[in-house]
């Protein structure tokens, strides 16, 4: 039998892998808050800086003929997933050349070259989508698994449960991830929920759910990949809970830890949880980790500034274009 596909990679090169993920997410947006009070940026912006781990460790899991479907929070998954940087910030800018033509903006990245279908600023709008993209892939016996994100907000939406409730029953090869970072906007899950372990909540459904550190990027990758075996076998659909931080506002690229929706302890907490610096640790034990990081870094500065580079001198979409993609017929 073929081996598990996670098995193939060394712990060694998987953790450089992981570490390299986290630093281009975060080096981006860094990067979108360098540029954003030039207003260059039109587009809202929802920062994924502080969840990097999940992001990475789910998609180093994933095939590449494996689909995955997210949210308005997407920078992060659209470079896991291995999507183009110059796309990106083109999207970002509202380019021509962008992901989505420029149409589409922060919210709204895809790269379904690489597997990412979509992002979608409506809560829990691809979850039945994604669910869906599972029946397809079982009724046409592909061997792909999907993979559907979202936040603890979207398992307040009555369609998370209908989605399930028939992945369960007809058995699909999808794997929910839950980025659970502790509030929806600014409410928190315990506000939203009697039962505060999402992972509990949908086990009722016949669902199996697990609650997983999200800020640890090996065990996020190796819980995912034993999700991924599961569903890959025609054994059926798992609920992962990530447990995770949103460093930034909901919104925007400030902080707002004043704000009096936030627990006193969350900075500090955060800081204590970057999954960056957890990755270090790890990497740290090993001989010539300094020099190794900081051609890195280098590398990924350099890459982000080429994609940076190409947003800026592409054009903007001409005003014939909005007539374009309004129907399937016209692509
Ligand atoms: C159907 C729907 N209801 C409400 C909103 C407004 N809204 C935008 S983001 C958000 C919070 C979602 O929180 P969560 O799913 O935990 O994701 P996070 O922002 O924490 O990543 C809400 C309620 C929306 N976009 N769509
Ligand atoms: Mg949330």
């Amino acid at each position: 039998m073929k081996a598990p596909f996670y098995s193939s990679l060394s712990s060694g090169m998987r953790d450089w892998k992981l570490y390299r993920l986290m630093l281009k997410i975060r080096m981006s947006e860094q990067k979108i808050i360098d540029i954003y009070p030039s207003d260059k940026i039109q587009s809202p912006i929802h920062l994924s800086i502080g969840q990097e781990a999940v992001a990475a460790g789910v998609c180093l899991a994933l095939k590449s003929s494996d689909r995955i479907y997210g949210t308005y929070r997407g920078h992060g998954i659209y470079i896991a997933k291995g999507g183009d940087l110059g796309k990106m910030f083109s999207e970002l800018y509202g380019k021509e050349t962008g992901c989505s033509r420029g149409k589409g903006g922060s919210m709204h990245l895809s790269a379904p070259e690489v597997g990412l279908v979509g992002c979608s600023a409506i809560v829990g709008s691809f979850i039945p989508v994604a669910t869906g993209d599972a029946l397809a892939a079982q009724m046409r016996k592909d061997s792909r698994v999907v993979c559907s994100f979202f936040g603890d907000g979207a398992v307040d939406e009555g369609v998370f449960f209908e989605s399930v409730n028939f992945a369960i029953l007809k058995n699909l090869p999808i794997v929910y991830v839950c980025e659970n970072n502790g509030y929806a906007i600014h409410s928190k899950v315990l506000d939203r929920h009697k039962q505060p372990s999402l992972a509990r909540l949908v086990s009722g459904l016949g669902l199996i759910g697990k609650r997983h550190d999200g800020n640890d990027a090996p065990v996020v990758f190796k819980t995912m990949s034993q999700a991924i075996t599961q569903a890959r076998k025609g054994k059926g659909p798992v609920f992962l809970e990530y447990m995770t931080n949103r460093w930034h506002e909901h919104v925007g690229p400030g902080t707002d830890y004043q704000e009096s929706y936030h627990s006193p302890k969350d900075k500090e907490n955060n800081s204590r949880n970057d999954p960056i610096k957890k990755m270090e640790k790890i990497l740290k034990k090993r001989k010539g980790f300094s020099l190794r990081a900081d051609i890195l870094k280098k590398e990924i500065q350099n890459e982000i500034d080429q994609a940076v580079n190409f947003a800026e001198k592409s054009p903007f979409p001409s005003l014939q274009s909005l007539y374009h993609d309004l129907y399937a017929e016209s692509r």
